[in-house]
């Protein structure tokens, strides 16, 4: 185990979005939340601290899209980056730099680090055979070659995926491949591409992660040891593509880096463009700690290939932590763009306007940091009305109308302590340790119901001392309780300052404040006797059940509309006869043994009784069936398809499964047991 290391600063980075499309609560929650609350805290400690985004502008996604809609990439991008940008800043993220992979200096940076690498020897060189398309001239992008999958024999499969059948595919596994950009039939064309040997850097990466970064969070740590137990393999670092930064090496014309090479190199050049004469003290000073805030499908990318990235170059220091969070859904149900299955964040604020905090409290206390959660309009609105209403906004209102009340909004001084003042005091004086420890270990969740305690108790030690009761008798009483009701509400103003920041700026002008800074957090003298408050108001409003029914109702829409979608059959392909549909000899065969492939999450191995022979056939189907399932089972199967490997294991044949187009999949069975090998005509 290392030791403790002291840091003078801290680089806080934020995922770039791809700026294909705009944000949602997915992203918020996952990244730009945390981060924000964590960026806050060290500013209001006083810390030396910045927070680095950026959209990410390059990849194959973005020429899709700017294809379909007959624009330039640049065009998407623009548009997109704007509307995100506009978002993250409605939600009260304090980015230092917002800025994009577009930009010149982005450009050069990420250029020199390439060149670097290459210069050092870093990379190794590889041709190797390629989809090419003869009629674009071009190379394809797995994502621009569609065809049929292998497995559930869906026609519109990518060359990266199938999405009915949710196989991972490399762009050869589709049978009659054709490429998206003019529907000619691609051919197979050489070429050569730079790679970087994540291999080499094993052992460094081991003792790095797996031995000095212990404390980093279980779903982070775990991820990192599976990749490094599979063995890393060679990363191409360039792509053919006519969009991106072109490989800064001679003969290397249209070749861009690899969007993921120039990315993360996007948190630099960024910091760079925001401080151009001191950016290296953020990024080569020891003393600086770099903090990369992900969501979990970015893991691989920021503790492996990245640090490796970062170690062949030399200079650069890497991350001391990556606390990347679990997904985030809605409702049920994975979030999806192309779905349009989403809280959007610019329409959250068009339907739901100033409720910022709101949306950032729900999901805060809902964070996926350990494992994916589910985002409910019901959960929000309870949020909403049972915490932040009736808890933290309750009692706020309370000590400043008792205020304006009994003393004309002055602040009165306290006339005496009893036990139970005492014991509320030490309460408040106890909450700053609680949630810093929260805070540095990146437990946001547990240290926003830390800060929620203090309100708690807040409304208790109002409902016990009724101090409402005393004023006829006893007025210093009352100047005493609500002197400590307003210590509390000044607290509350500062611990609640990074996770709802738009609330207590609206806070502080009731109680007529600046910001007192981290540092006064739990003592019970901000607000000297005789100050005079501000107007006071309602922090939060309740949120009635017809706007979340709406919500629901705007989700309950989509979700039938992408049903409807799903439901429609696609239409009869062009005519066979009755010759061609001969030629596939189609049998039953009873299925003796299933196993899942090992490795290959979607993929089940079947033994099957063929009536002459036994035989094996792979089928992508493990997200359908559990392999006990199938066993003794009757299936039919294509019996005279061309064997193929998969996984290292020779498929023979291709079990029939009905499929939706949801890309729901039901074996096809013989409604009668038969003889095994008996034919299907
Ligand atoms: N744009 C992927 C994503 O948005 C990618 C992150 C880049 S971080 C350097 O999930
Ligand atoms: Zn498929």
């Amino acid at each position: 185990m290392k030791k403790e290391k002291q840091f003078k600063r801290t680089l806080i980075t934020t995922a770039l979005p791809y700026a294909n499309g705009p944000v949602h609560i997915g992203h918020l929650a996952g990244v730009y939340v945390p981060a924000d609350i964590y960026a806050r805290y060290l500013r209001l400690k006083g810390e030396e601290a910045l927070m680095i985004g950026g959209s990410d502008e390059h990849g194959v996604p973005i020429t899709i899209l700017a294809r379909r809609e007959g624009v330039s990439p640049q065009e998407v991008v623009d548009r997109y980056h704007n509307i995100i940008k506009k978002s993250f800043e409605d939600f009260g993220i304090t980015f230092d730099i917002y800025s994009r992979t577009t930009s010149e200096i982005h450009r050069r940076m990420a250029s020199d680090f390439f060149r670097t690498l290459y210069d050092k020897g870093a990379f190794v060189e590889k041709t190797t055979e390629q989809y090419y398309d003869p009629e674009a001239r071009q190379f394809l992008a797995d994502r621009y070659i569609t065809g049929t999958c292998p497995h559930c024999g869906n026609e519109r499969a990518y060359g990266d995926q199938c999405e009915a059948c949710g196989t991972s595919l490399s762009p050869t596994d589709l049978t009659d491949p054709k490429s998206a950009i003019s529907g000619s039939v691609p051919v197979m064309k050489a070429t050569r591409h730079w790679y970087l040997p994540l291999d080499r850097y094993d052992a460094f990466l081991r003792e790095w992660i797996l031995e000095e970064h212990r404390e980093w969070k279980p779903n982070v740590y775990g991820q990192c040891k599976s990749w490094l137990d599979m063995g890393l393999q060679p990363r191409a670092v360039s792509r053919d593509l006519d969009w991106g930064i072109p490989v800064p090496v001679e003969g290397a014309e249209g070749k861009v880096l690899y969007v993921w090479f120039d990315a993360p190199i996007g948190y630099i050049s960024n910091t760079r463009e925001l401080c151009p004469g001191s950016w290296e003290k953020w990024w080569k000073d020891e003393e600086t700690k770099i903090v990369n805030f992900i969501g979990k499908d970015n893991i691989v990318f920021h503790c492996i290939v990245f640090p490796a990235m970062l170690k062949a170059e030399g200079t650069y220091n890497l991350p001391e932590n990556v606390p990347a969070n679990e997904f985030l859904n809605l409702e049920g149900d994975k979030i999806s763009t192309s779905r349009n299955w989403a809280v959007w964040l610019h329409e959250y604020l068009e339907e739901l306007p100033g409720k910022q905090d709101s949306l950032r409290y729900a999901l805060t206390a809902n964070a996926p940091e350990t494992k994916d959660n589910d985002f409910t309009w019901k959960d929000f609105q309870a949020r909403n009305n049972n915490e932040l209403v009736a808890v933290l906004g309750n009692f706020v209102n309370r000590a400043l109308v008792l205020t304006w009340k009994y003393f004309d909004g002055i602040v009165p001084a306290i006339t005496g302590l009893t036990d139970f003042d005492r014991g509320m005091l030490d309460c408040m004086a106890g909450i700053r340790a609680g949630v810093e420890r929260l805070l540095d270990t990146y437990h946001f969740r547990d240290a926003q119901k830390e800060a929620m305690l203090l309100a708690r108790a807040g409304n208790k030690y109002l409902a016990d001392a009724e101090p409402w009761k005393l004023a006829s008798t006893d007025m210093g009483r009352v100047a005493t309780v609500i002197n400590i009701a307003l210590q509390i509400t000044a607290n509350l103003s500062i611990v609640f300052e990074p996770f709802l920041p738009a609330g207590m700026d609206k806070l502080r002008r009731m109680l007529n404040v600046q910001p007192p800074g981290w540092s006064r957090l739990g003592e019970a003298d901000i607000l000297e006797p005789g100050h005079r408050l501000g107007e006071a108001g309602l922090l939060f409003e309740k949120i009635d059940d017809g706007v979340i029914q709406a919500q629901v109702q705007k989700l309950e829409d989509r979700r039938k509309a992408n049903e409807a979608v799903e439901r429609r059959a696609r239409p009869v392909r062009e005519a066979v006869t009755i010759e061609d549909f001969g030629r596939l000899d189609i049998r039953v065969g009873t299925v003796l043994e299933c196993t899942k492939v090992p490795k290959a999450d979607k993929l089940l191995q079947f033994r099957i009784d063929d009536g002459l022979n036994r035989r094996t056939i792979i089928s992508g189907v493990a997200m359908h069936y559990r392999p006990e399932e199938m066993v003794g089972k009757q299936v039919c199967f294509v019996a005279n398809l061309e064997p193929r490997r998969l996984k290292g294991v020779v498929s023979e044949g291709m079990i029939l499964f009905a499929g939706d187009a949801g890309g729901r999949l039901t074996a096809i069975m013989p409604e009668a047991p038969v003889m095994p090998g008996s034919e299907v005509k």
